[in-house]
């Protein structure tokens, strides 16, 4: 098979790739090593900033979104006994949309069948080859027989455990990595939230999160040991230790229900420089990975994969500009909401390792946070998101 970009991954990041090309007119292959149902099973982001709203219209599958996301204005802090409500609206002037990973990929998945552009799921084996001449190419294994894949370009959307990164020589590439000594327990539940807005909280028990995909379903997250197995956390303990976590007024307006899904991920801090190796480029999780406190991850996704649409649109109208400056233009968006992300998650987790000086630390940064408009500014501005440069 012969297409102009070839796209290793059907996750956010690649499936979102496909539609700008091909709104551009650009054709694309999609290779995915899972089933489309495995990768809508994967309960992740829930968060979008305005960036995303807009490239997901532009991208044309914006309409269910727009139908069914919650736009919200806010979020509250918790820290010990004192709240904070941090205005998005007031001091930005714009909102965040409540809108699932889960769904953005079901819009995506819909339009590109509908758009006849090929993808290729459960292939095995997928490996690229000579992205540093001007013929890449790319082969993977499926129903016991070997397949190819021509292209011009090669798009590394597989994710930080993906092919495309391990496949470049160690010598042409740096990367930066920090390992958070905990993990989020995450659970879902057919329950109506218990606050309307996002509820963030460090606490003596560990950090918590009250979150939502819709009013009737909830998504709620606990920092937890990296030790901690799924298992060890049947429901009843999950909604017992949120409940002691909770402020005891918010507590009571807590709704409980049997789980839909929970799992643990751990924290990371990642970033692989550069993203460009010859005309294999590396785009969302990966090339980067942030901590999911500050509803980061999905979003520099959107913004890598706008950068590369435009760069290699810009490729076939003449002009190599956009493409030798896709890695800088993205790493330094990149580069701030990892600031971002490191910042959110160090204040609000517990950190018994870094002691009482390490908490007073907190202490004084959320005091300072409730006390400046410049600090909530700031805040806000980072959370609903930078502008993509
Ligand atoms: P994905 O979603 O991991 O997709 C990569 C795809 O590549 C496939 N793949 C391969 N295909 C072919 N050959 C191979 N060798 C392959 N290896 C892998 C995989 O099967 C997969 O389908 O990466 P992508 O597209 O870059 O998207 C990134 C986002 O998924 C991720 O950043 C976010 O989910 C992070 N995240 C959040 N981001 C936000 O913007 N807002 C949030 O509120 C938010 N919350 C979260 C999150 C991530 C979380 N977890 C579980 C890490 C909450 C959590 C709990
Ligand atoms: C989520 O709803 O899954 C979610 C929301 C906000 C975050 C992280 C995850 O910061």
């Amino acid at each position: 098979m012969r297409t102009q970009v070839a796209i290793v991954g059907a996750g956010p990041a690649g499936l979102l790739l496909g539609a700008l090309l091909h709104r551009a007119g650009i054709d694309n292959v999609v290779v995915e090593r899972r089933s489309a149902d495995h990768v809508l099973g994967r309960i992740r982001a829930g968060v979008l900033e305005q960036v995303t709203v807009d490239l997901l219209d532009e991208a044309g599958v914006g309409a269910r979104m727009r139908a069914e996301g919650l736009a919200h204005g806010g979020f509250e802090l918790l820290f010990g006994q004192r709240r904070k409500r941090i205005d998005l609206y007031k001091r930005t002037g714009k909102r965040v949309m409540v809108y699932g990973q889960t769904e953005v990929t079901r819009d995506l998945m819909h339009d590109r069948a509908g758009s006849g552009q090929p993808t290729v799921y459960l292939a095995e084996a997928v490996t690229v080859r000579d992205f540093d001449t001007a013929t890449p190419s790319l082969t993977y294994r499926k129903g016991g027989s070997e397949h190819r894949v021509d292209a011009d370009f090669i798009a590394g959307c597989d994710g930080f455990h993906g092919v495309c990164r391990a496949s470049v020589p160690t010598r042409a590439i740096r990367t930066f990595e920090k390992v958070y000594p905990f993990g989020w327990l995450g659970l879902l539940a057919d329950v109506p939230p218990v606050a309307d807005e996002l509820f963030y909280g460090h606490t003596e028990r560990g950090f918590l999160l009250c979150s939502m995909r819709s009013r009737s379903r909830s998504r709620y997250y606990l920092q937890c040991s990296l030790d901690d197995k799924v298992e060890d956390w049947p429901d009843e303990r999950f909604w017992g230790e949120l409940s002691r976590r909770l402020p005891p007024e918010v507590a009571e307006r807590l709704t409980t229900g049997p789980s839909i899904e929970k799992s643990i991920a751990p924290l990371r801090s990642f970033v692989a420089e550069p993203l460009r190796f010859g005309r294999l480029f590396l785009a969302g999780d990966a090339g980067h990975i942030v901590p999911p406190t500050g509803a980061k991850g999905l979003n520099l996704a959107a913004t890598d994969v706008a950068l590369l649409a435009r760069a290699i649109a810009e490729h076939y109208r003449g002009s190599d500009d956009g493409i030798d400056r896709y890695s800088e233009r993205a790493l330094a968006r990149i580069w701030k909401a990892e600031r971002f992300s490191w910042w959110f998650t160090m204040l609000m987790h517990r950190f018994p390792e870094n002691g009482a000086f390490g908490l007073r630390m907190q202490q004084a940064e959320f005091d300072y946070l409730c006390a400046s408009t410049a600090a909530q500014t700031s805040m806000a501005e980072n959370y609903v998101g930078l502008p993509l440069a």
